[in-house]
């Protein structure tokens, strides 16, 4: 048997009959969109979101992405033209669709000229980013810069070669401030709390280490809008890339596979108006975003990072398999409503019990493999916003947080890097070796080991790593996990 065309703009007519692809001229797509962190997750939301409009309302809204290290998505895009399969899974049902928008993929280090040059272009209007958590080198306790980070160093050093987004960033916006061209919008579309707000600060500062007055014009004229993204898409796996293969008859190296949910709450300020229409493709523009961020933090990434850390201990692959048993199942359905949802606010039009309901039925999709060892990852920047925030809420009313806190301890156990049997697993965080030497230090009391993590002042805000009720709840959390191991633990919590 021959082997299957590679996917590319010459191949497409090999196309298995009926297969969904971009329904526009793709010569004709004029780069409006460079979005730094092209991963599967933008390739499954905003670049879908974007391909709905663009069929719907053709425009200058071609997507460059851009990759601040690794030549990966590059090497598999180029090829491909930058075409690539989308997967929707259904518990039953998959379907595929090509998308077009997706025009070329650089990598930063490889062409950091290019880069810029696009990014200056006056045909550019919007910088998006997926860089995830830790790609904005900043304190997650506080929001603040990290100016001790060695990209920030490094970008603070050679502020025309950078290698962090926000040094990028701030290059590219300097261009156009010497050339006198409007600044592009920002639009941060990580899992961070206020996270226009959060970028901006952080674009401000680099700027302002370069020169204040562009730090100024770029508060006077820039446009950094918050958002909420929302699209379960696990990591692709081989097993997506032979699905692709046999559904559309061309082999491609990089699809994605999501879930059919999918949402984008966008605050409605883009620099001169400049966006595409996104609501044709039904994302919500609206004047405040924090009410839709907070929910969507604490209720989704905050349960995610629970049954990551509890899941992983327990012994299970993936988020399915975590709430197929009883017992986690119900941890989380009470986790969401007795300590969650009293704390956290209502956005309009929003139903949080429907809404932690949606979330259960959408993490019971047969289909979509997330797992726990992926959502683990990256712990220290993730616990402040989906967990502690909501702790530190329920600390200010006096409330019990028994499951906040055996999440808590989960991570604790987790970032000790050894499960239940014993076995050493790889702890992959930016501040790894942090959190290493802190443990080694203590060697293996309970009490010191939480209190050592508990001193990490980039996790744990002070205030909260001294508020007695706190360090009780975790203390005796992290205890019933070493001895009745995470499974026991999470039947016992409540
Ligand atoms: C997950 C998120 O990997 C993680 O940490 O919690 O990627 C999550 O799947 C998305 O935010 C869903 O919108």
């Amino acid at each position: 048997m021959s082997q299957p065309q590679r996917l590319s703009s010459k191949t497409l007519a090999g196309l298995r009959a009926g297969t969904r692809r971009f329904a526009y001229d793709r010569r004709g797509l004029e780069t409006g969109i460079v979005h730094l962190g092209l991963g599967a997750f933008a390739r499954g939301h905003l670049a879908e979101f974007t391909e709905d409009v663009l069929e719907r309302q053709f425009g200058p809204w071609g997507i460059v992405g851009v990759s601040l290290r690794s030549p990966d998505q590059r090497q598999r895009l180029a090829p491909q033209n930058g075409l690539y399969t989308a997967l929707c899974r259904e518990p039953a049902d998959t379907t595929a669709r090509v998308i077009g928008c997706v025009t070329d993929c650089l990598v930063l280090p490889d062409a950091v000229e290019a880069t810029l040059a696009l990014m200056a272009q006056p045909a550019t209007k919007i910088v998006s980013l997926t860089i995830t958590e830790k790609g904005y080198c900043h304190n997650p306790a506080t929001g603040m810069l990290n100016a001790a980070h060695p990209d920030i160093r490094h970008d603070i050093e050679h502020p025309d070669r950078p290698r962090s987004a926000v040094g990028l960033i701030g290059a590219a916006l300097a261009r156009r401030h010497a050339a006198g061209i409007a600044p592009f919008t920002v639009l941060c579309c990580d899992n961070l709390p206020d996270n226009g707000a959060l970028v901006q600060r952080l674009v401000l500062e680099v700027a302002g280490l370069r020169d204040a007055r562009l730090a100024a014009w770029i508060e006077r004229n820039g446009a950094f809008p918050s958002t909420m993204v929302d699209r379960i898409v696990p990591a692709t796996t081989e097993a997506d890339i032979a699905l692709a293969g046999a559904l559309t008859g061309l082999q491609d190296a990089a699809p994605v596979a999501h879930e059919p949910f999918r949402q984008w709450v966008i605050e409605d300020r883009f620099v001169d108006g400049q966006r595409p229409a996104w609501e044709l493709a039904a994302a919500e523009l609206v004047g405040d975003v924090a009410p839709f961020e907070t929910m969507k933090l604490r209720l989704l990434n905050g349960s995610h990072s629970a049954l990551a850390y509890l899941g992983f201990l327990g012994g299970y692959e993936t988020i399915g398999e975590c709430v197929a048993d009883p017992v986690y199942r119900r941890f989380v359905q009470e986790l969401w409503a007795d300590e969650i949802i009293p704390v956290t606010p209502t956005p309009p039009g929003t139903d949080l019990s429907a809404y932690a309901g949606s979330l259960l039925a959408r993490y019971d999709n047969p289909a979509i493999r997330h797992r726990t060892a992926q959502i683990a990852m990256d712990g220290s920047q993730k616990l402040p916003q989906r967990v502690l925030a909501t702790i530190h809420d329920r600390l200010a009313k006096g409330l019990r947080l028994p499951r906040l806190a055996l999440t808590v301890a989960g991570w604790m156990v987790y970032v000790g890097g050894k499960d239940e049997q014993g076995r050493t697993f790889e702890v992959r965080d930016p501040l790894a070796a942090n959190l290493a030497a802190a443990l080694a230090k203590v060697g293996s009391n309970p009490a010191q080991r939480v209190a050592a993590l508990l001193r990490i002042e980039a996790v744990f805000s002070p205030d909260l790593a001294a508020n007695q009720g706190f360090r009780t709840a975790v203390e005796a959390a992290y205890r019933e996990l070493l001895q009745q191991g995470a499974k026991r633990a999470v039947a016992a919590c409540g």
